[in-house]
């Protein structure tokens, strides 16, 4: 656990850095169904059968809704001074719509979370929505694809959340991640709430259209919550609002070659430039989407255009790995969202992309994420907050002390952190102001279940309070931000 690497990086943060982890609601809390919450496409999706990998469901996860106070306590431990989480859409409102009920038992658990983060010193950093639609809403009127019905709605659930917390909430993230919930959940149809061309997994939906319609009505409606805070709260409560988005790094494949360079530039266009052009650079969608896609790429009307452009006052980033990039010679499919390109783990030389995790697409490479943060502070010229970044690793699959030594995760970190991030900062100049590493506790990793272990705690699941253990890579982060965060 030494900083020999990164010895030379002493206090090149900012004082007022701020780092911790990163949660979602839906991931930890369980409580699905305890004092008046609602469900969530999420709730039903895991009550699916063949939905998810390990069968099995988030009804209690890591039990974060009834250990809060002593989660507060652990993650104090850590060092951290500051938390991001998300808010239930679901257990505030738990019909989710503009004229239904507020859940005041709802409201009452996040006030206590918020109060007892303050109390401990630890910045509250609040996501509103991290996927997880109120099923009604779903019903109603079939979520995000109605993009009138469904931004009013999400406009008053904002409203009720900055009128309840916004005098103690001063960093404010709308979405987590458009993209992922847009690809996942509508193009590949593998997330709630399981929408996509393909029969033989989903029984509705059209990947070639939906996933751009929902992307849509994820820009315009966060525009219009950004909207409503500068307008009505801001002034008084004084805090900031802005957008997460997801991003990995694409090298080309042959870097001698111009059409992988293309390619490689179009799949960053087509993977964060669908969201951050819109919002940071042009109010329009980038051309080389609108030359593959035509029509089937909504067009924001030139009021649209004025409100989403400059919306988001922070780049928020999430990022997790790098891939290589191959152009393609033939046309692309109808069901491309990629920018019609071939994904490799290894480049022409036969170089790996990184070394393997516990996850399939996740590979460790720390030198894409530092080429990723020189792109998008280039493009986007916007002072980023990491606002997720981390690994699983190999065989954790019981807290005996090898696990908990969790070497592979420290050696992540020291280059995501130590060796990417801090050197953006000192030797290519990037605004950084945080990081959020993904993820606090193990947690229910979506359609993955159980099974991918994220977190710096380590949780055996089958224990009736999910009893945490502290993983060796908690302790690290503590020493590493010590180290890298100047005093004053
Ligand atoms: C993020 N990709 O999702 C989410 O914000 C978290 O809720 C999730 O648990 C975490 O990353 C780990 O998966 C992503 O394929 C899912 O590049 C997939 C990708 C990126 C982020």
């Amino acid at each position: 656990m030494d900083l020999a690497s990164v010895k030379d990086l002493k206090g090149v943060l900012r004082p007022n850095f701020f780092h911790g982890y990163a949660t979602a609601a839906a991931q930890i809390e369980g409580a699905w169904n305890k004092d008046g919450k609602g469900l969530s496409i999420w709730d039903t999706f895991g009550h699916t059968p063949g939905r998810i990998s390990d069968g099995s469901n988030a009804d209690d996860a890591t039990r974060a809704y009834d250990f809060y106070h002593e989660d507060v306590a652990l993650m104090k431990s850590y060092g951290v001074n500051a938390y991001r989480f998300s808010l239930a859409w679901s257990r505030i409102i738990p019909l989710g719509g503009r004229e239904d009920p507020v859940n005041e038992q709802g409201i009452q658990f996040y006030n206590n979370l918020i109060n007892e983060l303050l109390k401990n010193g630890i910045t509250p950093f609040v996501t509103l929505f991290h996927w997880d639609t109120p099923q009604e809403l779903e019903d109603r009127y079939g979520g995000m694809l109605n993009q009138n019905a469904y931004t009013a709605d999400f406009v008053r659930y904002a409203r009720v959340c900055f009128e309840r917390f916004g005098d103690r909430v001063k960093h404010w993230i709308t979405y987590n991640e458009p993209g992922v919930y847009t690809l996942a959940g509508y193009a590949a149809g593998v997330h709630a709430p399981g929408r996509s061309s393909f029969r033989d997994r989903n029984d509705e939906g059209d990947s070639s259209t939906e996933p751009f319609t929902v992307a849509h009505t994820e820009i315009v409606s966060h525009a219009h919550v950004a909207r409503l805070y500068r307008e009505e709260f801001q002034p008084q409560q004084k805090g900031t609002i802005g957008i997460t988005l997801h991003g990995n790094w694409s090298e080309p494949w042959d870097e001698q070659d111009p059409r992988d360079q293309e390619a490689a530039e179009r799949a960053r266009e087509f993977e964060i430039s669908w969201f951050a052009d819109p919002i940071y650079k042009t109010g329009d969608y980038p051309a080389s989407m609108r030359a593959q896609l035509g029509d089937r790429l909504p067009k924001f009307t030139a009021e649209e255009s004025k409100l989403v452009l400059g919306s988001s006052e922070f780049y928020g980033m999430n990022t997790y790995t790098t891939f290589f990039v191959r152009h393609k010679d033939t046309p692309p499919d109808i069901n491309d969202h990629k920018g019609n390109v071939e994904i490799h783990d290894e480049n022409k030389q036969g170089t790996p992309r990184g070394e393997e995790t516990d996850t399939e697409w996740l590979r460790a490479a720390p030198w894409g994420f530092r080429k990723l943060l020189n792109w998008i502070w280039k493009r986007y010229q916007t002072p980023i907050y990491m606002t997720e970044n981390g690994t699983t690793a190999k065989g954790e699959t019981a807290p005996t002390p090898e696990v908990l030594n969790d070497q592979f995760r420290i050696k992540f970190f020291e280059g995501y952190v130590g060796n990417a991030l801090a050197r953006a900062v000192k030797e290519d100049g990037i605004d950084i102001r945080s990081y959020f590493a993904w993820t606090f506790t193990d947690n229910w990793e979506w359609a993955a279940g159980y099974k991918d272990r994220f977190g710096c705690t380590f949780i055996e699941f089958e224990s009736e309070n999910k009893i945490r253990h502290p993983k060796q890579s908690a302790y690290y982060l503590d020493k590493l931000f010590k180290h890298l965060i100047r005093e004053s």
